[in-house]
């Protein structure tokens, strides 16, 4: 619960409201932000908790006329038009502009919160049938997958399908030109190098799109007896490591478009091309998404040729940190774990095994978006934890 109001006021010649709290605490609003969010029903469609005010409607240089405190729970602002808006505590608790108040707010909402790991992993391990019954143990697993970036889901069945409940499980699945699912085995004529019996060195799935799938699910179906293990590497871990390291070649990496290129057919035919950096950063300079296969790495080339030498100097840093024994884990999928992580964060690879006129192993794999992930991350908290 939010502590009740003590006094409003209005400041500055009505373009700010100030708040005092019960507990002394004070927060400031603009009244412009106000009206904008007038909660009334003309101003605000709550069955779609949207706003109707268009901005065309909206005077950016607009003044309270009249502030009032309603009771302890509540304020009322009269606008020049006579308009009238009310305001509750809790709502406008929760949307103070104070810097830590936006922090927390922020925090809850997109849950940045990072575990890193190197060799030391602990892989986090959940029944597969726990995550797709229980709610608690199914905000546990995409709590974990957001923070540890890796889950393992033991347990499947060891047969096709399982990925498409997994998809009903969180809403939906990421369909691709690879199709809802894909097997990954060795294919005649392989449409990509993951549909063979060779080593996949270490990328994120899919950077020729320009919204990369944010999350990977691979379920392991059969096994190879020799060889196919599976290897993760924290890219974000590593990339703090290679902006400390060799500040150049994390400048070079996340400032450099490098081209993707994909043309075959699958689920249907297609030519897909794109433009990525290997290690996108936000405002801070913090990596937030990874965008790296060598194995779809267009030989077309944008860039000046004498900025080529630098840049491939720069990619083998963080080729060589990403391939350190203290950054990688290693492990081996057995038929029925559905290994799921972030694709954005986690770089994934694995070892070649012997090749025959048998089939030998056999994964089922499927992405989702971050954004069916986390909205099911929070309707499962508000759920489990009974808030909001
Ligand atoms: C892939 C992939 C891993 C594996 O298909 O993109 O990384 O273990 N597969 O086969
Ligand atoms: N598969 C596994 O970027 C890529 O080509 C990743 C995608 C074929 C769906 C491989
Ligand atoms: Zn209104
Ligand atoms: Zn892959």
């Amino acid at each position: 619960m939010s502590p009740g109001i003590r006094k409003v006021e209005a400041l500055d010649a009505g373009r700010f409201v100030r708040v005092e709290w019960e507990d002394g605490s004070e927060s400031r609003y603009p009244c412009v932000w106000l009206r904008d969010n007038c909660q009334c029903p003309l101003c605000f469609l709550p069955s779609a908790g949207a706003r109707r005010l268009p901005f065309e409607d909206l005077d950016v240089n607009i003044a309270a006329k009249e502030v009032a405190l309603a009771d302890r729970k509540k304020i009322s602002i009269t606008w020049p038009d006579e308009h009238g808006s009310e305001y509750e505590a809790e709502w406008l608790k929760k949307r103070c502009f104070s810097e830590e108040a936006r922090a927390e707010v922020q925090a809850d909402l997109f849950l940045p919160e990072r575990q890193y790991w190197g060799s030391d992993l602990q892989l986090p391990k959940i029944p597969f049938e726990e995550i797709m019954y229980n709610d608690e143990s199914a905000y546990k697993w995409l709590c974990t997958l957001k923070k540890v970036g890796i889950v393992l889901l033991t347990g499947a069945a060891a047969r096709q399908g399982e990925l498409i409940q997994l998809g009903h499980r969180i809403g939906f699945l990421r369909l691709t030109f690879y199709g809802p699912t894909w097997q990954v085995q060795d294919k005649a004529d392989a449409n990509n190098v993951a549909y063979t019996t060779g080593k996949l060195c270490f990328h994120t799935d899919y950077p020729v799109l320009h919204h990369p799938p944010g999350v990977q699910f691979l379920h392991c179906i059969k096994q190879t007896a020799a060889g196919g293990e599976s290897e993760v590497v924290d890219g974000f871990h590593v990339c703090n490591k290679l902006k400390k390291q060799n500040p150049e070649a994390y400048q070079i990496l996340s400032s450099t478009a490098v081209d993707y290129t994909d043309v075959g057919v699958d689920y249907c035919d297609f030519a897909v091309h794109c433009k990525q950096r290997i290690i996108d950063i936000d405002s801070r300079g913090q990596a937030v998404r990874i965008n790296y296969n060598n194995a779809t790495r267009d030989s077309v080339f944008d860039i000046p040729a004498e900025k080529v030498r630098p840049f491939y100097a720069a990619l083998k840093e963080f080729n060589d940190l990403l391939n350190s024994a203290e950054h990688k884990f290693t492990y081996k999928l057995k038929p029925g774990d559905v290994v799921t992580f972030d694709n954005w964060r986690v770089l994934h690879g694995r070892q070649s095994y012997p090749s025959g006129s048998e089939v030998t192993r056999h994964l089922e794999g499927a992405y989702a978006d971050w954004d069916v992930v986390l909205s099911r991350l929070r309707l499962l908290r508000k759920r489990v934890l009974n808030r909001d």
